[in-house]
């Protein structure tokens, strides 16, 4: 599936941060899977990364809340931005809310090392300003229809990270996953994961993809605190 590294000479994504924690948005339609996804992640990486969250409602903080209460991060290591507006906006357009709620978090840790920005849901069209994160997962559901990689859009094509989930309900909804995976395949370069975040289905492989960037973030950080040779 190659989640790690990437080869494609088409890729050329940013530069890793040397001086923050390296931070992910993770995006998607209502009710795709991103909150499920936060939550996962967070089981298999806090006993190894010191980890921030923030989450972006409308309205509301359940976001916050549902992981809170599934205990998955300690209470201060997670903040709700309430947007007040459409989705996209605070994550493209108006990010200083955000930008800011990361900025405080990762004073407060001290030490974090990955932060997870999980946007409001909103259509395929919704991605992050590459001023706000540094890389980006998109998550779309197996039950929104198997023609929703075939017709594309910024998020599929452009997130560094594409997750096909609810693969589990491929059955009771007709959809073909093979077809989604070549269709999403064909319209993006970086990796495309099948997941079924329910029941933890392709949680490793996200986790791995995660781990070789903290990797190389680790790197970068490390070539730029070596002195210039003079
Ligand atoms: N069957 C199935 N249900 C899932 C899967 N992943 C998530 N869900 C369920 O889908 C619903 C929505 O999941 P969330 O993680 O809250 O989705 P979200 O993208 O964060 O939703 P918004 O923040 O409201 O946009 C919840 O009831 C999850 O339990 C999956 O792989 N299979
Ligand atoms: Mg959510």
């Amino acid at each position: 599936m190659g989640t790690g590294h990437q080869h494609d000479e088409d890729y050329h994504p940013e530069p890793l941060p040397t001086d923050r924690s390296l931070r992910i948005g993770i995006g998607g339609p209502v009710g795709s899977g991103k909150t499920t996804l936060v939550a996962k992640l967070c089981e298999a990486l806090s006993g190894e990364l010191s980890l921030a969250v923030v989450t972006n409602d409308i309205f509301t903080t359940e976001d916050a809340e549902a992981l809170r209460e599934r205990d998955v991060i300690d209470d201060h290591r997670i903040v709700a931005v309430q947007t007040g507006c459409c989705p996209h906006t605070a994550i493209r357009d108006d990010i200083a809310a955000n930008l800011d709620a990361m900025e405080r978090l990762e004073a407060t840790i001290g030490d974090a090392a990955l932060t997870l920005l999980e946007s409001g849901g909103d259509n395929l069209t919704a991605i992050f300003s590459k001023a706000l994160v540094d890389r980006q997962i998109f998550v779309i559901d197996t039950a929104g229809g198997d023609d929703v990689p075939r017709k594309g859009g910024p998020g599929i094509a452009s997130a560094d990270l594409l997750l096909i989930n609810k693969i589990d309900l491929a059955p009771m909804v007709g959809a073909d996953i093979d077809r989604m995976d070549r269709d999403a395949r064909a319209r993006r370069h970086g990796p495309v994961v099948t997941t079924s975040l329910a029941d933890g289905t392709g949680v490793d492989s996200v986790a791995d993809w995660i781990r070789a960037l903290i990797a190389d973030t680790d790197s970068a950080r490390t070539s730029a605190a070596a002195p210039s040779p003079s």
